[in-house]
This record gives C-alpha cells, sequence and structure tokens, in this order.
C-alpha cells in the first residue's frame, strides 16, 4: 500500500513531470486517471475548484499544480535529491523552461493533429485559457511555435556542450524533469525526431536519459477509492501564521487562491499556513468532510474572500 495517489492522465505533460519526480525517488504511488475535459467532479470535490492536471493527494492534504507537488514529495521524500546543485537554480530554470516550452509544444499538436484530440477538447481548452480557438488561426501560428521552440531548446542543448549528463551536472534536478516533458509531448506525438528537436543532438541523448528515469512503482486506483481515503484522514496541516507576509494575511482569514494564467478556477477556504513558497487552506465537501487544499505562491493570486 503507498499513501500518494496521483491524479492525472498519460498524455499530460506536467504529469510526465511528476512521474518521473516519482521515479527519481524511487516511490511506489497510486494512479487515479483523470478525464481529460472538464467536467472532473470527483477531482474538483477533493481541490474546490482547482481543475488542472496534475494533482497529488496524500490522505486529506491535496497539492495543487507540479511545482508545490515536486516540493511536497521532496519535502517527505528529501533522499535522492531534485536538488544535487542546490535550490534556486533549479527552480528557475524549471520555471523558465515550462513557461517557454509546454505552450508552443501544445499549439504545435493542437494545430497538427487534431484527429488525436477528443471531441470537446478545443472548447474545453478555449474555455481553460481564456482564449479563442481557431484552427486556421492555430495552423498559422506553427512556423513562428518552433522558431519559439528552437531558440529555446538551443539554449537547453548549449547547456549540455561540455558533456554532462544532465542540465546541472552529473545527476538529474529538478531542472531535467521540467525541461523534459515538452520534449517528450513533443516525441510523444511526432516521433522521436520531433522537429524542431532534430537539430539537436546533444538534447536528444540527455532525453533517453531523462526518460530512463522511469515512473517508479505504479498501481491504480479509482477516483471514488480515493475519495474514500480522503474522507477517512485527517490533514497534516496545523495553523501557520507567515511573520513576513507582505500584506499581513493571517490564518483563519477567508481567502480565495487561483491560477493566475489558465484555468483561473478560484478555490475558497480558510487560511491555515503560508509562507514564500505555499499556501494552505481548509475547505469542506459534503462528499469528503474535511481537506487541507495546497498552492504554490509563485503563478497564483491570494485575495481576501
Ligand atoms: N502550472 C501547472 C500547469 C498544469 C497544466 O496546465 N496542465 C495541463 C495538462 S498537462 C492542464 O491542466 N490541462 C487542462 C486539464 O487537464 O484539464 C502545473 O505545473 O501543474
Amino acid at each position: 500500500m503507498t499513501d500518494i495517489i496521483l491524479h492525472h492522465y498519460d498524455t499530460s505533460p506536467y504529469s510526465e513531470k511528476v512521474r518521473l519526480g516519482l521515479g527519481l525517488k524511487g516511490l511506489a504511488w497510486a494512479s487515479v486517471e483523470l478525464p481529460v475535459i472538464m467536467p472532473k467532479p470527483n477531482l474538483t470535490a477533493l481541490t474546490g475548484g482547482y481543475r488542472k492536471t496534475p494533482v497529488l493527494q496524500i490522505g486529506a492534504d491535496i497539492y495543487c499544480d507540479s511545482q508545490l507537488i515536486m516540493r511536497e514529495l521532496e519535502r517527505r521524500y528529501p533522499t535522492p535529491s531534485f536538488y544535487p546543485a542546490g535550490h534556486g537554480a533549479a527552480d528557475a530554470l524549471a520555471w523558465w523552461a515550462e513557461k517557454t516550452t509546454f505552450s508552443p509544444a501544445a499549439g504545435i499538436l493542437f494545430a497538427k493533429r487534431p484527429e488525436v484530440l477528443p471531441e470537446g477538447f478545443l472548447e474545453d481548452r478555449a474555455k481553460f485559457s481564456g482564449r479563442n480557438i481557431d484552427p486556421a488561426a492555430m495552423k498559422a501560428a506553427v512556423p513562428n511555435l518552433l522558431d519559439q521552440l528552437r531558440a529555446h531548446f538551443d539554449w537547453l542543448n548549449q547547456m549540455l556542450t561540455d558533456g554532462r549528463s544532465f542540465l546541472q551536472g552529473s545527476a538529474a534536478s529538478l531542472a531535467d524533469l521540467a525541461a523534459y516533458h515538452p520534449v517528450w509531448f513533443l516525441q510523444h506525438n511526432f516521433g522521436p525526431l520531433a522537429a524542431p528537436l532534430d537539430g539537436f543532438p546533444r538534447l536528444l541523448s540527455w532525453a533517453e536519459r531523462v526518460a530512463a528515469i522511469g515512473h517508479g512503482r505504479r498501481s491504480l486506483m479509482t477516483s471514488e477509492q480515493a475519495l474514500d481515503v480522503a474522507r477517512a484522514a485527517t490533514s497534516i496541516a496545523s495553523a501557520t501564521p507567515d511573520p513576513q507576509d507582505p500584506v499581513g494575511r493571517k490564518p483563519g482569514q477567508t481567502v480565495t487562491v487561483t491560477p493566475d494564467d489558465t484555468g483561473r478556477d478560484p478555490v475558497i477556504g480558510e487560511l491555515v499556513a503560508s509562507g514564500v513558497h505555499e499556501i494552505v487552506i481548509r475547505r469542506s465537501d459534503s462528499a469528503i468532510g474535511e481537506v487541507c487544499v495546497h498552492f504554490p505562491r509563485a503563478g497564483f493570486v491570494v485575495a481576501p474572500a
């Protein structure tokens, strides 16, 4: 039995980052398969409305966003570390790589292989992104998306020029897992030499090394079983004020937490703990009772409710 439950779907790049993180740490985990488009009632019962993929659940603690999921895995399972070359640079590299390469990689797939997308997918992603999705405009954007990816992939490729195995040295770090998942997504959908990866042999060998990390030990769980786990558990979070909070937020206040980019569904709850990189809110759901939902701070808006 494992306590780690990952809500995800196989084709999700951000989930691939977390699956590799579980692999790097050699962990066993339960896999709950999420629908690719809304509705996701058994996920939003846990999160309070957050709909993105992936979400990590451990008992009655729900961790939203792969940034925070990786942070929590590192806290609970520090060895081997996601930070063999230290914190800061790895986090910043991860942020840059994802923010610049995920969306062009996804855009290329949506434009070039609409036949692999499930019914209702583009309408769902239009709501998710808040942008109108026009197939002709998507197709017209492909050359620029390839140019952008090529420029960013070249920077990654250059980091490997001295023959190092991974971006920060001889051991894989968070930066590798984050930079890899858009590469994986392109390879997965267009083959191992997908453009614009074909111009970067060092990057291609690096991608093979990252893929070899694997996913750890996966078992299957239904979303109903995951709700049962939450119902039977008690959160580990306890009231922790942040003396340096820039606007004096305090445990007990009611707040909303909302992603600042896509899937901007606010989650409302009572602030339990917060700090530079995490905020925890408590909420109740008739199906599962009380849970604590954890979010990162970078990329999320916290507002009084
Ligand atoms: N910043 C988020 C991004 C997650 C994200 O955008 N995931 C995509 C799938 S890879 C998503 O949620 N798509 C819409 C959906 O699955 O409902 C994270 O790091 O987890």
